[in-house]
């Protein structure tokens, strides 16, 4: 865990991208205790300015020096940085939670989502990892039922934001709906294809196997935080024109059988979930709705009559907070505790 301390100097490595600025954000928000906060960048905007508590704090070039009295590191500025910085920042003292996929499935790393293995914290050696947002909201859906009933197999597709891969993505949506409604052709830079009013089944680099990287993190990180290795898992990701909230259609078969209105009510009382499943009134969640809430949201839920024991639901939720930044700072706040 971290030394107990009335508060603690936390850096934040990305600070100025579509993460960093909700980790800010939401360590200010819980009223996280921040001694100090240290936001740290590369060259592009360091010397720029970051807003935290009333006070406009000057963002930092990341160097190997940046850790010096830190006790706390967030870190989202990707793998590469990632792989070269957390075990400098965890040499220097600080306990790193990290948003990227380079140490998820590190056998001396762990891999936690606070409802679902906050006991995991337990064994981390000064690196823990935040998962993949699309992984994090399916397990905070799935765990109260696998406690239930247990999960056998989960057969998931996703919608996913464009903020997921970054503010410069965000960006590119923003210009080609501007370029297409005046009559302009788009330039896609981030993407391998137009975006906007499409959509791209193809998230992180493709596989040898035909799956790719995000699909892969779906089947591997999902193990891994719920414990159960013998979880089978099959996953299609799709990029939707969407600025924030990750939406999934996730199946599941599971040993026990569970009706619909069972699934309501274990979910209905578990950490993390709100429920909003009334087809009669039209209430099942979106991502308008639930972008900028913390909670993942559970609708469409109902029988797969194509085999005995299946359910499918549908699950939202804000993939900045909950998804990476929230969890991260959740994370910490059982870390001090
Ligand atoms: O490898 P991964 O794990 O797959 O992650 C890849 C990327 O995904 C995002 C994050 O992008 C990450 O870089 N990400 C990771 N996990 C995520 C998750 N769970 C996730 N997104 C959602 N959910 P990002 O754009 O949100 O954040 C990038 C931040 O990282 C800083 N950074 C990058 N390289 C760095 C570095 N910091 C230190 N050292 C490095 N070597 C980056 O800072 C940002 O804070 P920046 O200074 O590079 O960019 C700040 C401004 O500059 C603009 N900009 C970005 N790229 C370019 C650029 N301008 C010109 N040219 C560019 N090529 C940005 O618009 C920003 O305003
Ligand atoms: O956390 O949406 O592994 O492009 C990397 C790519 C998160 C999402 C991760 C994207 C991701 C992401």
């Amino acid at each position: 865990m971290l030394k107990k301390k009335p508060a603690y100097r936390v850096a934040v490595v990305g600070a100025t991208g579509a993460v960093g600025a909700e980790m800010i954000e939401v360590l200010e928000e819980r009223k996280f205790p921040v001694e100090v906060l240290r936001p740290l960048a590369s060259s592009r905007s360091a010397g720029g300015t970051v807003s935290f508590q009333g006070a406009e704090l000057s963002v930092k070039l990341l160097t190997k020096g940046s850790f010096e009295g830190i006790d706390l590191a967030l870190f989202s500025a990707g793998s590469d940085v990632s792989k070269e910085f957390a075990p400098i920042a965890a040499k220097a003292g600080a306990v790193v939670i990290d948003n990227s996929a380079a140490w998820r499935m590190d056998k001396d790393v762990p891999l936690v989502v606070p409802e679902v293995n906050p006991h995991d914290l337990a064994w981390h050696k000064g690196i823990i990892a935040n998962p993949n947002c699309s992984t994090i909201q399916m397990v905070v859906a799935l765990k109260p039922l696998h406690d239930a009933v247990r999960v056998k197999r989960i057969v998931v597709t996703t919608f996913q934001s464009v903020s997921g891969t970054g503010k410069e993505a965000m960006d590119e949506l923003m210009e080609e709906c501007k370029d297409l409604l005046g009559f302009k052709q788009p330039r896609p830079k981030v993407y391998p294809y137009q975006i906007a009013f499409n959509c791209l089944p193809h998230i992180d680099e493709f596989l040898s196997s035909g799956y790719t990287k995000e699909e892969m993190k779906l089947v591997h990180e999902t193990r891994k935080i719920m414990g159960d290795s013998s979880i089978q898992v099959t996953a299609t990701t799709v990029r939707v024109p969407i600025y924030i909230g990750h939406s999934e259609s996730v199946n599941i078969e599971t040993e026990r059988k569970l009706s619909p209105n069972e699934a309501r009510a274990i979910l209905s009382t578990a950490p993390g979930v709100q429920v909003y499943d009334d087809p009669a009134h039209a209430i099942y969640p979106m991502p308008l709705d639930v972008s900028g809430k913390d909670d993942v949201y559970i609708g469409r839920i109902r029988e797969d009559e194509s085999i005995p024991n299946g359910l499918n639901l549908w699950v939202v939720a804000d993939n900045l907070r909950k998804g990476a930044a929230l969890n991260a700072v959740q994370i910490a706040e059982l870390l001090v505790r």
